[in-house]
């Protein structure tokens, strides 16, 4: 079976509308955006230690389409159909700037959260309709290219000062408050920040991001969905920062990102065995991202690939965030010629792998990796795309 090749923006948006009309009754939009899901090439769990990351934005998006009212009323309504929750919702904006608590249904906490943090308030009332080909749940942060499209559909209605990396910050905010998941900054920098044929090599210290172009044609990069999601996801995300901050502060750093190999070894008697290898795996994350990007710069794929499967190892062993299906996943992918590496993708617990390989291995890859895993994977083939930005509606 071939690889599902991203749906083009233009349908989605032409769903969106469908819905739209047919919800508003026959009004017509007058705003539509989009903000792209992400996968991250390499650098995990870095981006809140302050590290590097290298993730690249997605042609799978986040539609939003809508328009203002002249009230305080707002109706969104969502197109997912996979979701247990009721698919619209309504609620009128606070007028003296109190909080927009988070509630049911959960998908409108984004929503809710984005407005709470939007950088030119008071938001004015509106209606708009979203639709996704972001898999939710799949390791491919679904919630931030959510997030972003919600901003970014705003910036439309009323403008702030445009300035993208504290657009990228507000929409990592209203996750933190409003989704309640203290997530690093990654997935909010590239939905915004993200640019076609590039990886984007994320400094998550300064918030500096270095294009790396990565538009081969003979090269591609597979991303292999498990369609498994483990119910740690949610509770381990937090446990594994927290560890991190305390292995930071026993080394007497204010983050991970400051500390040495050497540092880490010198302290080894006063941490743990779970805070030394979840330290340990964060120092040489880092230290592999940076090589990584410059492997990338050189072409050299073979050595980019060793360092992805030196990453997917660690996050295995020392990390713990994989699972048995992203391993196998892995495992099958390392078995065909002509793949240079594969690892998990995001949080883990599921979600999905991502594989670079070289272009006229594709089918034979595919079809490997659905002789070998014991599930039903889904296949993308990913090109590194733009990120949010307004589309045309005509
Ligand atoms: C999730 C988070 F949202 C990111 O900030 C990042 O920490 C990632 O997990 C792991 O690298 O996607």
């Amino acid at each position: 079976m071939a690889a599902t090749s991203c749906p083009d923006v233009s349908e989605l948006v032409a769903e969106a509308r469908r819905l739209y009309e047919q919800v508003f009754g026959g009004e017509a939009p007058l705003t539509a955006v989009c903000a792209p899901g992400r996968v991250n090439l390499i650098g995990e769990h870095t981006d809140y230690n302050q590290g590097f990351v290298l993730p690249m934005a997605l042609p799978l998006v986040t539609v939003v389409i809508g328009s203002q009212t002249s009230d305080r009323d707002v109706t969104v309504v969502t197109a997912t159909k996979d979701a247990d929750e009721p698919r619209r919702v309504d609620f009128t904006l606070p007028v003296d700037g109190s909080q927009l608590s988070p509630g049911l249904p959960s998908w409108a906490n984004y929503v809710k959260g984005v407005i709470q943090h939007y950088r030119a308030p008071p938001v004015p009332g509106f209606r708009a309709v979203i639709a996704s080909t972001v898999p939710l749940g799949g390791g491919l942060s679904s919630s931030a290219s959510l997030e972003v499209a919600f901003y970014t559909f705003l910036q439309q209605l009323k403008p702030d000062d445009g300035d993208k990396i504290s657009k990228a910050v507000a929409c990592q905010q209203a996750e933190h408050t409003h989704a309640g998941v203290p997530c690093g900054i990654m997935d909010q920098f590239v939905s915004t920040l993200g640019r076609e044929g590039h990886a984007l090599l994320i400094d998550c210290r300064s918030l500096e991001a270095t294009s790396v172009p990565l538009a081969d044609p003979g090269l591609v990069i597979l991303i292999t969905n498990s369609n498994v999601k483990h119910s740690l996801t949610g509770s381990e995300y937090p446990t594994r920062r927290r560890q991190c901050a305390e292995a930071a502060s026993i080394l007497g750093k204010d983050s991970l990102r400051d500390a040495t190999m050497n540092d880490l070894e010198e302290a080894k008697d006063r941490l743990d065995d779970v805070t030394y290898r979840r330290a340990r795996h964060v120092i040489e994350e880092i230290q592999r991202t940076v090589q990584a990007a410059e492997a990338l710069k050189r072409g050299a794929y073979r050595e980019f690939g060793k360092l992805m499967v030196e990453s997917h190892n660690s996050l295995r062993d020392l990390y713990e965030v994989s699972c048995r299906e992203l391993d196998e996943l892995v495992s099958a992918a390392m078995e065909v010629e002509g793949v240079f590496g594969s690892r998990m993708t995001g949080g883990g617990f599921g979600g999905c792998t991502v594989t670079l390989l070289q272009a006229h291995a594709i089918d034979r890859t595919i079809l490997h990796i659905q002789e070998r895993y014991s599930g039903s994977p889904t296949f993308y083939v990913a090109t590194p795309s733009e990120g949010a930005r307004p589309l045309s509606l005509s």
